[in-house]
């Protein structure tokens, strides 16, 4: 079954100002597009992958060295989530239970914006920080470079963003921090978030 570009769950100009309709297009119609596209002609029917869960191929590749799929499939995942990890009028202090229990574990709230937003900042170059559930059962955070997640690492992710600087630049600039903290303050979608723990 062929690897397809998920529609965006909400409009192009639905997350602005703090994501702008330009950045959406860019990002879901042409970068996420051509991992899609890459994706199909490396791991889709007619590979060893066929048929296999996006989860899976994540694993496999990434076990088997296979940098490619690493790369594209890996960025699909990504991707796919990362439009449900955002809504308008998301982020912000009021956490679903399951979720605010686990942060509370964590050390709380202000704690876990400033580690999340510190891991993307020393995300040297491309890549992505996450909040993941860790083989410990605990919420930790973690930074990948490129493609790469925490599937390949063994790890649950949980809340992702793209610090790659096409999902910035247009809005941001070079100004990486600025646009991670508005991410966590004005557009996570926490109940996706909750729903990932399981
Ligand atoms: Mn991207």
């Amino acid at each position: 079954m062929a690897f397809t570009l998920p529609a965006l769950p909400y409009a192009y100009d639905a997350l602005a100002p703090y994501m702008s309709k330009e950045t959406l297009e860019f990002h879901h119609d042409k970068h996420h597009n051509a991992y899609v596209v890459a994706g199909n002609t490396l791991a889709g029917d007619g590979t060893k992958y066929a048929g296999k869960s996006l989860e899976d191929i994540c694993k496999e590749a990434f076990a088997g060295k296979d940098q490619p799929v690493v790369n594209q499939i890996g960025q699909h995942w990504n991707h796919t989530h990362f439009w449900q990890w955002m809504k308008p009028n998301g982020g912000g202090k009021k956490l679903p239970g399951k979720l605010e229990t686990l942060v509370t574990a964590y050390g709380g709230y202000d704690k876990l914006r400033t580690d999340f937003v510190q891991a993307g900042v020393t995300q040297f170059g491309s890549g992505w920080c996450w909040l993941v559930i860790d083989k410990d059962g605990k919420l930790a955070t973690a930074k990948t470079p490129n493609g790469e997640n925490p599937l390949m690492h063994g790890q649950k992710p949980i809340l992702g963003c793209d610090v790659w600087e096409h999902s910035y630049y247009i809005d941001y600039r070079n100004l990486r921090p600025k646009y991670i903290e508005a991410f966590f303050d004005n557009l996570v979608n926490w109940e996706h978030v909750e729903k990932l723990m399981g």
